[in-house]
């Protein structure tokens, strides 16, 4: 394969909402460029970039795809991206690698609410849009419509490019304002007829021509004054334009295509080989020093690993982009982030699981290789002598959890390193063992998402699996002071066990003090503070132990035993098994047997104190709150509203942000539970929201109760 440098490479994301057609127009502009023979599509399941199974299963694309085909001298670089928002991280990463986004735009469906998703990443990112309207063949396509909703949508530097003669089953030919030309198929598609615009259609060309000329030449002040000058541009100078305006996002020029008759793909590749800017007519990108790098063929060799994925036969596959200088085969490279050699025996351009060989890429090209040992998704691969660290891409915060088990035990350990592999290839996708839940909790973007995920576990690494509701990690404190005496005794045989405890146990906050005496039970208790241990509790919150034996009732080496007893009881709450906080002990008396006094006397008898004193002290269950801010369209903010509402959530405030309502509010983990997909359904897809923790809350006495009742029960049943 051809060499291609910098100014002959686009790097391209394909974006649209689902079945807007990404794939099947991926598939046509592979084969118009000749890097595959025949045209797959997917109700054949047979497409190059939907390789996977779990893809042919439910339809759609759930992992995007790298390819890349050739045209008049161009490569042109492809992220094929899944357009379910379940599965985000594949638009993210590419716009993090290419250069401009074409934005897929279904005819049938005009814009939706996908399209104004996505249209918003490529704000936040700052990539040049092409609109690609696709679907003209089909009987329900509008294309005024479409174009219309479009310029609502994104505003008027939405220009026309090209327009059909027709559309519906008898779409065959297109209007080209930019050449002024017809383009006509046959009905196998392919390659067009170039055709002067037809009498009929020239009054419309000609104002849509007048209108692109006029976006071109707004762009750039000298051809603003050739526009004034000879009243028009030629079609070098409005492509210099155009390329001006889409740099500036001040211009979305609108194609047509019907990806699955293969009709327009041709005229659009071309456009995108000639028009779209490349690699270095961008912003440079910056190291997380800040220091840019040019994208320079002759500069040292730097590349950035965008994805990683894991394919049978052939293992890890590190998808790059040559960031500066070369890549050649057989080069020892090292990875910045973990400073360790790697080498590169492979170099493939790739066009989904379809590889290429190649012996050399450019700075500005996107390739994978194989069988990288130490390298993962994020990292930086150097030559020796260069520094360049790039920034890992960052991708939005998990929005929907579940926990997960294996129904057979024996599966446990496989099951993890699935999980692992799975993460590795899906960074949105985040595993959590969490010893305190006791539970494995998959963490990801919507129902969808980890519902794909079970599909390709069990049936791809034959692992039955279930999924739970995750719990909610509870604590308990206590709201009042209690007191309790607890004696442990056994006389068995031999030497026995003595050891008995007096404690008061009351709420800590920050910035107590202690006192010398406290009332309770209408007794006054004499405090002799001799020793405080303040322990931070790993899950949060604090234990604060004061030793006020006088007297030597318990002598001093069993203090630390009766702290470990208290512990184990702060560690499983009396309530319902829950960490214990912020909580304040005073031992202040005991008793001691010579002989029979021992360590794990002290500390059984500190661990039933505790419980006793514990349930005497209104005892409180706290359940974690967060953070809620849910952004909807003003038509949706009631039901979304109401909804939150039902969900025991404090809304704590309003306000407008480019149209949208947000809605801020603290509201129980305990009722966030499948919220993203609630919130889809009642929005249709258009409302967004994060969750951040906030602080633990007591728990209603309703749910209190509940939760001991259902404690309780579970208790009965494991004894
Ligand atoms: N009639 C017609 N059908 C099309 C066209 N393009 C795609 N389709 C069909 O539309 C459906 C969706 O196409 P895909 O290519 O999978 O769409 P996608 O944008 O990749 O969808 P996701 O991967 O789910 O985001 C498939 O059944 C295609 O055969 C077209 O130009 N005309
Ligand atoms: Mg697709």
């Amino acid at each position: 394969m051809k060499v291609y440098q910098a100014d002959q490479i686009k790097n391209l994301a394909l974006l649209g909402s689902s079945g807007s057609g990404k794939t099947t127009l991926a598939e046509t502009m592979l084969f118009e460029g000749g890097v595959i023979s025949r045209r797959g599509d997917i109700d054949s399941n047979n497409t190059v970039s939907d390789y996977h199974r779990v893809e042919h299963e439910y339809g759609y694309s759930v992992f995007s795809s790298v390819l890349f085909t050739e045209y008049l001298g161009k490569k042109l670089n492809f992220i094929d991206c899944p357009g379910s928002d379940d599965f985000i991280t594949g638009a993210i990463t590419s716009l993090n690698v290419t250069d401009t986004a074409l934005m897929i735009l279904n005819a049938t469906q005009g814009v939706e609410v996908g399209t104004e998703n996505l249209f918003r990443y490529t704000e936040q990112y700052q990539k040049p849009v092409i609109f690609v309207m696709n679907h003209l063949d089909s009987e329900k396509a509008n294309y005024e419509q479409t174009i219309e909703n479009a310029q609502v949508s994104f505003g008027s530097k939405v220009v026309v490019v090209q327009y059909p003669v027709s559309v519906g089953p008898d779409f065959n030919a297109l209007v080209d304002v930019l050449k002024m030309k017809m383009y006509q198929w046959g009905p196998d598609g392919g390659e067009p007829e170039i055709l002067d615009i037809p009498a009929s259609e020239k009054e419309k060309a000609d104002e849509l021509h007048n209108a692109l000329v006029e976006a071109a030449a707004e762009n750039d002040e000298s051809l603003m004054e050739l526009f004034f000058e000879e009243g028009t541009l030629n079609e070098d100078q409005m492509r210099q334009g155009i390329k001006k305006g889409l740099i500036a996002r001040d211009l979305f020029p609108v194609f047509c295509v019907s990806a699955k008759k293969d009709m327009g793909a041709r005229r659009l590749m071309e456009f995108l080989g000639n028009v779209v800017p490349n690699v270095s007519e961008m912003p440079l990108p910056k190291t997380k020093n800040d220091e840019e790098v040019k994208c320079d063929p002759n500069g040292p060799t730097s590349i950035f690993i965008f994805k990683t994925s894991i394919e049978p036969h052939l293992g890890e596959v590190s998808f790059f982009k040559v960031m500066s200088g070369k890549i050649e085969e057989g080069m020892d490279l090292i990875n910045k982030n973990k400073e360790a050699k790697e080498r590169i025996a492979q170099l493939y351009c790739v066009a989904a699981n379809n590889r290429h060989k190649v012996s050399e890429l450019v700075a500005g090209d996107i390739g994978a290789t194989v069988k990288l040992k130490e390298t993962h998704t994020g990292h930086t691969l150097n030559t020796k002598g260069c520094d360049f660290l790039f920034n890992p891409i960052e991708y939005p915060n998990p929005k929907y959890r579940t926990a997960i088990s294996a129904v057979n035990d024996n599966d446990d350990e496989k099951l993890g390193e699935v999980l692992q592999r799975m993460h590795e290839e899906d960074p949105t996708l985040v595993i959590e063992y969490s010893k305190e839940l006791k539970q494995i909790i998959v963490h990801g973007q919507g129902e969808f998402h980890l519902n794909t995920i079970k599909w390709r576990i069990e049936n791809n690494d034959k692992i039955e699996i279930e999924f739970h509701n995750p719990r909610i990690p509870y604590r308990e404190t206590i709201t009042k002071v209690a007191r309790a005496d607890y004696r442990h005794k056994k006389q068995s045989g031999g030497s026995g066990q003595f050891g008995e405890v007096h404690m008061i146990i009351e709420p800590y906050y920050e910035g107590m003090d202690t006192p010398a005496t406290m009332k309770v039970e209408g007794q006054e208790i004499k405090l002799n503070v001799r020793d405080t241990d303040v322990v931070e509790l790993s899950w949060g919150g604090k234990l604060v132990y004061n030793n006020c034996i006088v007297g030597g009732s318990i002598d001093n080496r069993f203090m630390p035993a009766i702290l470990k007893g208290i512990m184990e009881r702060m560690e499983e709450g009396p309530l319902t098994g829950s960490y214990a906080r912020d909580i304040r002990v005073f031992v202040y008396d005991g008793k001691m047997h010579a002989v029979d006094s021992n360590e794990i006397s002290f500390k059984l008898a500190g661990r039933n104190a505790f419980s006793t004193a514990f349930k005497n002290a209104g005892p409180k269950i706290l359940e974690p709150v967060y953070d809620v801010e849910v952004k909807v369209p003003s038509d949706r903010m009631g039901d979304v509203m109401s909804d939150l509402q039902g969900r025991r959530a404090l809304i704590e405030g309003m306000s407008s942000e480019k149209g949208f309502e947000v809605i801020k509010a603290k509201v129980p983990l305990k009722e966030m539970n499948k919220y993203s997909t609630s919130l889809s359904s009642i929005s249709g897809g258009r409302a967004f929201y994060t969750m951040t923790f906030s602080k633990y809350d007591k728990v209603p006495p309703e749910v209190q109760e509940q939760l001991l009742a259902t404690y309780e029960k579970e208790q009965a049943e494991t004894v």
